[in-house]
């Protein structure tokens, strides 16, 4: 059975772990890009990830790779029209994976249910308000700088540190706005104005995000710091790479997990799952 959008929300407090499939309604998203911009093969792609096993679909219509350029939110809404309210009757929770508060107005109405801010509401200052109006869950990501940017030689003295920090306090902003922190789920952004050693220590630190008391969602699918770990240059040869990734992290408190390849995850998460149920760490 897929989750509720309360399941998800408890899923820190109840160790389940939450399975978020990747529908990318784009033409340049960094691994599949293109693959799925017409409604055909994008309702289709969402109805094999719901049978493999997803909780979520998180559909975004903006991609935020690295030096990617921003998108109008009429493009997104133009983007999305025929595709989700569609998904949105699949069985499992939509995700909208937007920065503008009028993409994500048009996502609730079509049926989402979690608004997944890559901004964590910096933004569009709408987008807070919007969210408090609505009975949804809200993803407030960590994200150093801009996509265009970002990867222009970013700086931490204490990655984990402060990631915590800006979390903590994008939490404080968001009750402070109307936002119940029980609808709240936060992500240290792997990839988001990082380098290889700043994903790694964060995926390592996770426990740290953990005792904001919210449940943590991880993105490490087909990501570059795969291939710079590895020799898995091109992003098709990076799914090792990803699911020893979502082990890691879930070995360390992570309880959503966004991924592309649904089956696999879902299969690797069962079996560590059931060994870490059976027997002291
Ligand atoms: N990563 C991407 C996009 N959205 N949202 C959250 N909460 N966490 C992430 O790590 C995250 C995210 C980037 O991956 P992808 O969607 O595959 O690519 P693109 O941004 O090029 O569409």
């Amino acid at each position: 059975m897929p989750a509720t959008l309360e399941d998800i929300l408890q899923s820190h407090r109840t160790g389940r772990a939450v399975v978020m499939g990747i529908l990318n309604v784009t033409p340049d998203s960094f691994s599949d890009g293109g693959a799925f911009l017409s409604p055909a093969p994008a309702i289709a792609h969402a109805q094999t990830m719901v049978a493999a096993g997803a909780d979520v679909i998180d559909i975004g219509a903006e991609s935020t790779r690295p030096g990617s350029d921003r998108v109008t939110a009429e493009q997104q809404i133009a983007r999305l029209r025929d595709i989700l309210s569609a998904v949105a009757k699949l069985g499992a929770i939509v995700s909208i994976d937007t920065t503008r508060a009028a993409v994500a107005a048009f996502a609730l109405q079509a049926g989402a249910m979690i608004i997944n801010d890559i901004s964590a509401g910096r933004d569009d200052p709408g987008m807070f308000a919007l969210a408090g109006e609505s009975r949804v869950g809200v993803v407030l990501m960590h994200m150093a700088g801009q996509p265009k940017t970002m990867q222009i030689d970013p700086h931490y003295d204490d990655v984990v540190t402060e990631v915590r920090a800006f979390l903590a306090e994008r939490l404080a902003t968001a009750e402070a706005a109307g936002l119940p922190r029980e609808r709240l789920i936060v992500d240290p952004g792997i990839g988001f104005g990082k380098r290889l050693e700043h994903n790694v220590a964060l995926l390592a630190g996770l426990g740290e995000l953990v005792t904001l008391g919210r449940p943590v969602l991880v993105g490490p699918s087909r990501k570059r710091f795969i291939g710079e770990l590895t020799s898995a240059q091109d992003m098709a040869d990076r799914l090792p790479g990803s699911l020893a990734a979502c082990l890691a992290a879930r070995r360390r408190g992570a309880s959503i997990l966004r991924v592309h390849d649904i089956a696999a995850t879902v299969q690797a998460l069962k079996v560590a799952g059931a060994v870490d149920q059976a027997g002291p760490n």
